[in-house]
């Protein structure tokens, strides 16, 4: 075969399969849980990246019809509305392992998402960004669209030889069409790093109010207590000075060792809709899983329900992937007809869909029994269902 025909013949196959796994439809999974319906297809993977970022599309240059650039995988994205189109704000990496943000489109939020043409030019600050990842998409009542994730840095204090110890703290970008963004500077906090930061959509008391996950080391929360919440004069030189803990991390729950907001939160008229991330540790390595909860309409750092348990879990593939056993989310969006479309990665690897609507999500988090701590209460919360249950059993 002449180089020019091994040329040609890679390129239509890897262009087809490309056309064809972009244009594959996805099909609705069937819920027993009948709170959420998960989706046949993960709706990103790797391969979804533009083959125009990844092959010289030159035959002189690259007759063999070679992979230049490589990526590792497509995951946690923020997500929103624009016009009648379904945005995700993808975290890519390469294999080089740097992350970056591209925007994916799709007519429909299930599938057919199509990355536009260039990944996110994201400015830099004065003290350069090492990695960007895990970006909030807010849409502010001040008319910016702002964009805030976690940039890291090496950790300035690191001893010789250390060459993993970082700094994380929360980026903070804006834009009005997504393709350009001015860089803020980055968010200071007094209680350590932070990372899992997430702007509401409204001023409180005049202040921009930040959901935050203050922690002492960067992979250790320490006492760091939770996810927090705080105030700042400005985003421009945005400070939070003070932070609540609105969900602490607490003693054998799926949040033990740490928790972290997903994305900016939804408004019902029965109060805030909350998508959270909790960890615990098991021999296994740590052990991902989403939680939903509720906060105060007036004061949205108070929670008022809170299911027990895991929301979503990592089940079947999802639990395996370049971090296994992870489920995160930072990405929903609520559309028009009451529907929640909601993102999540499994594994730092692939990006997925379950659909639910404000009115299921509601219901979910006021009748479903809280946590109370202990086996015997949670035999007792089971007992009650089974009583309650009897003259539905004849
Ligand atoms: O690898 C799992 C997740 O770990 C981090 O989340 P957290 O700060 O809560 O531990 C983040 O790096 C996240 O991107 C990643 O998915």
């Amino acid at each position: 075969m002449t180089p020019e025909n091994l040329f040609h013949q890679r390129f239509t196959r890897i262009k087809n399969e490309h056309e064809d796994l972009i244009l594959r439809p996805n099909e609705e999974i069937f819920s027993t849980n009948g709170v959420f319906n998960k989706y046949k297809y993960p709706v990103l993977t790797r391969e979804h990246i533009p083959l125009h970022w990844r092959f010289d599309l030159n035959p002189k240059t690259n007759p063999y019809f070679m992979e230049r650039i490589g990526f590792n995988a497509t995951f946690n994205s923020g997500a929103m509305k624009w016009g009648d189109k379904y945005l995700l704000a993808v975290r890519v990496e390469g294999n080089d392992r740097k992350s970056f943000f591209a925007i994916a489109e799709s007519p429909n939020g299930i599938d057919n998402f199509r990355f536009w043409d260039r990944p996110i030019t994201l400015p830099e600050t004065e003290n350069p960004d090492t990695n960007v990842y895990d970006m909030r998409l807010t849409k502010h009542d001040d008319g910016f669209i702002y964009g805030v994730f976690c940039t890291e840095r090496k950790d300035p204090k690191a001893p010789d030889g250390d060459t993993s110890s970082a700094v994380a703290a929360a980026g903070i970008a804006r834009t009005k069409d997504l393709v350009k963004w001015e860089r803020l500077p980055d968010l200071i906090s007094t209680t350590g790093q932070q990372r899992n930061v997430v702007l509401f959509p409204h001023l409180i008391d005049g202040k921009y109010a930040f959901y935050t996950r203050p922690q002492d080391g960067f992979i250790d929360t320490g006492k760091g207590g939770g996810i927090g919440f705080g105030l700042s004069e400005s985003i421009t030189n945005a400070e939070v000075k003070e932070e609540v803990i609105v969900d602490a991390k607490t003693y054998h729950t799926i949040y033990e060792v740490k928790n972290g907001l997903g994305p900016a939160p939804i408004r019902t008229n029965k109060g805030w809709l909350q998508l959270a991330h909790g960890v615990r540790n098991t021999a296994a390595g740590l052990r991902y899983t989403l939680y939903v909860f509720m906060t105060d309409l007036e004061k949205p750092w108070l929670v008022t329900h809170k299911p027990n348990g895991h929301f979503i879990a990592p089940l079947g593939s999802e639990r395996v992937g370049d971090v296994s056993n992870v489920v995160f989310s930072n990405g929903w969006i609520a559309d028009d007809n009451g529907k929640v479309f909601i993102y999540y990665a499994s594994s730092d690897t692939r990006m997925h869909i379950a659909v639910s609507t404000i009115d299921k999500l509601v219901d979910y988090c006021i009748n479903s029994p809280q946590d109370k701590l202990r086996s015997a209460a949670s035999v007792q919360t089971i007992n009650q269902l089974i009583d309650s249950n009897q003259p539905f059993l004849k």
